[in-house]
């Protein structure tokens, strides 16, 4: 390995190496002309709400104490924070939006790339939100989950239902007794930019209240996203793959395919295939698709294609000069990738209405011409593969094996084969023989202020020490699939001996010859439903509430307001939630005290804001003994 400050991947250390001999910018070089970065900005106290503004508030507690139009430090953190929330919701929900448009034009028949594929998932979607299935076609069943997904966006006289129905009955009442039922995602949007408008909310703990609705906003947008694209695409089984650069061929057309939804992905991955004889008549031995984030999550859940990188290092993806194309869809593409793909002579793809990029190509995507679209895309890819022929490139020869795709299906398939009558005893079971002492989830990104994958492997070396199941969704599976976390063969060495046992038990169980991988890879970041799906179960099985569970989350290195989003849903579900980057509220010390302390006798959970793997990972077990303990365990 060669190790250096920014990372903690070989193969991105390699490929910094090369951005500093070749002279390409990275973000880490950005992020070093950028310190220092502004103290008012990092505590949340600046404000440009109005155009009285921009106002900032002495942080240590000086002049001045307010904006000009009075707004205190506390107004001003909980007015930035709901704004965050709000832009991860819409993100979320704009994708689930999107799924819901293609799903509708498939039930009609106008979109033939595009099918129901897990009609058992649709019928179970229709089934909880109370659409009849009996004696219905498919088209007409998805037709009206599409609608019903479409009508969760605006007010309507029943909540948004992919929240009411995915959380315990418990929690539903909780949330509509409290006004935390959201009354419609692209409402609950909406009424956070109109109460952080100039002299609307001036109550901080009032704007938290609506972040916190608007949070669940977020998961039913995250929910109906998974719901979605596993109707669309099919619900992921286990997948045995690989991830890092290593994943790159210099020989065949590299197709990186980065953003989040499957709607383009899927179908690139499809049309790669039929294209592979054109590939190899302009001399390449094949397509190799791979893939970058979320989307890289979603087409190896569903598809086994690889992962090359994910999040701050998919600069370093194209440093390679192996990648022919990258093709894009929405969210956490960094616009510097125009500057790196021109530099290396890779072809930078936009594909979205919504996501365009000075220096890339545009190809306008959409359902109804998508495999024609792919086909574009693919044949620019091998036009581009063949101006590189026979060119030198450097593909850091790192990888590790990779075992994925453990939707809330597979998980319960797994363990239908300890208990077929009863699939969750055998979980519980061995939770309260203390064989697994609780669960965590790692989630969002990979933070240019954190060596890369730092945190993620510090707290889950910890945590699976100590018996924790560990769960991971987003550039937080990519970060522990990089480092072995989800190759079987390294539980032995990761995981204390009780986890050990129990992954060896449902491993032998399933047929596999040894243990499921010690970190489960629940999918994508939408698929952070998934987890929330397997803990609601799990508190049904038991007739508690999802509060009371020794479940606990971890956004170690977090970036995008999505992150945010996704924390303030698992705060509201009742998880102790760590965020291992400052978030800019520590200027509002009552919002500082709300989030990380009195939310608590609200939901349940609360944010552990700590940037030291040590500390937290001692936090997120405290957290997991004390509702142990409260359960008798
Ligand atoms: O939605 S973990 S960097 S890719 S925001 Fe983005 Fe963060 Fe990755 Fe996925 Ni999620
Ligand atoms: Fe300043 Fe208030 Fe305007 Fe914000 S809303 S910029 S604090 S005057």
């Amino acid at each position: 390995a060669n190790p250096c400050k920014v990372s903690l991947d070989p193969a991105v250390c390699e490929m910094v190496e090369k951005a500093r001999r070749v002279k390409v910018e990275t973000v880490w070089d950005r992020y070093q002309a950028m310190l220092p970065q502004c103290g008012f900005g990092e505590t949340g106290l600046c404000c440009r709400h109005c155009l009285q503004g921009p106002c900032r508030i002495d942080p240590f507690g000086g002049e001045p104490k307010t904006g000009i139009c009075g707004a205190t430090a506390d107004v001003m953190v909980a007015r930035g924070l709901d704004r965050a929330i709000a832009a991860g919701s819409a993100a979320h929900s704009g994708h689930a939006r999107h799924l819901a448009h293609t799903l509708k034009l498939a039930a009609k028949g106008k979109a033939r790339d595009y099918t129901v594929k897990d009609k058992a998932k649709l019928r179970s979607v229709a089934a909880r939100l109370g659409i009849p299935t009996e004696g219905r076609s498919i088209a007409e069943i998805a037709l009206d989950v599409a609608e019903a997904a479409l009508a969760d966006f605006h007010e309507k006289d029943t909540p948004v239902m992919w929240v009411a129905t995915t959380v315990t009955k418990k929690r539903a009442k909780l949330f509509a007794e409290k006004g935390l039922l959201p009354k419609g995602i692209d409402y609950e949007v909406a009424d956070i930019m109109h109460r952080t408008l100039y002299g609307t909310d001036a109550d901080p703990v009032n704007l938290l209240l609506g972040g916190l609705r608007c949070g669940l906003a977020d998961l039913a947008g995250c929910y109906m996203g998974t719901d979605l694209s596993d109707i669309l695409f099919g619900t992921p089984q286990p997948v045995v793959t690989e991830a890092n650069m290593g994943v790159l061929k210099a020989d065949a057309v590299n197709v990186a395919v980065h953003g989040h939804n499957p709607v383009l992905s899927d179908v690139i991955v499809a049309v790669a295939k039929e294209m592979e004889s054109e590939a190899k008549a302009a001399g390449a031995s094949g397509v190799n698709v791979v893939g970058i984030c979320c989307t890289g999550n979603e087409v190896m859940m569903r598809h086994g294609i690889p992962a090359c990188t994910h999040s701050v290092s998919q600069e370093m993806a194209l440093v390679t000069g192996a990648l022919d194309a990258v093709v894009v869809d929405y969210q956490c593409i960094m616009p510097s990738l125009a500057t790196v793909a021109e530099c290396m002579g890779t072809k930078l793809i936009t594909t979205m209405e919504i996501t365009k990029i000075p220096g890339a190509i545009h190809i306008d995507f959409s359902e109804e011409t998508a495999g024609e679209n792919a086909r574009q895309i693919i044949r620019l890819a091998i036009e581009s593969f063949s101006r590189r022929r026979g060119k030198p490139v450097d593909i850091p020869q790192i990888k590790t094996k990779v075992v994925a795709g453990f939707s809330v299906e597979a998980i319960i398939n797994a363990l239908a084969k300890l208990n077929a009558e009863d699939p969750l005893k055998p979980l519980i079971d061995q939770i309260v023989a203390g064989n697994i002492r609780g669960v965590c989830l790692f989630a969002g990104c990979n933070n240019v202020k954190v060596p890369q994958d730092k945190n993620f492997t510090a707290i889950a070396r910890r945590l699976l020490k100590e018996n924790v199941l560990v769960l991971a969704t987003g550039c937080g599976a990519g970060a522990l699939m990089r480092h072995g976390f989800m190759d079987p063969a390294n539980v032995g060495e990761l995981c204390g001996e009780g986890l050990k046992a129990v992954l060896t038990a449902i491993g032998e169980a399933n047929g596999l010859g040894g243990p499921l991988p010690a970190v489960l890879h629940v999918g994508s970041c939408v698929d952070n439903s998934r987890a929330v799906a397997v803990a609601v179960a799990v508190a049904d099985r038991l007739g508690v509430d999802t509060d009371q569970l020794p479940v606990v989350a971890s956004a170690a290195e977090a970036v995008s307001e999505k992150a945010i989003s996704i924390g303030t849903y698992a705060v509201a579900i009742g998880l102790p939630t760590h965020v291992g980057v400052m978030l800019p509220v520590v200027g509002g010390p009552l919002v500082t005290k709300v989030l990380t302390e009195k939310v608590k006798d609200l939901t349940g959970g609360y944010f552990i804001v700590d940037p030291d793997p040590e500390s937290a990972a001692k936090k997120l077990l405290a957290a997991i003994d004390e509702r142990r303990a409260a359960l008798g365990l």
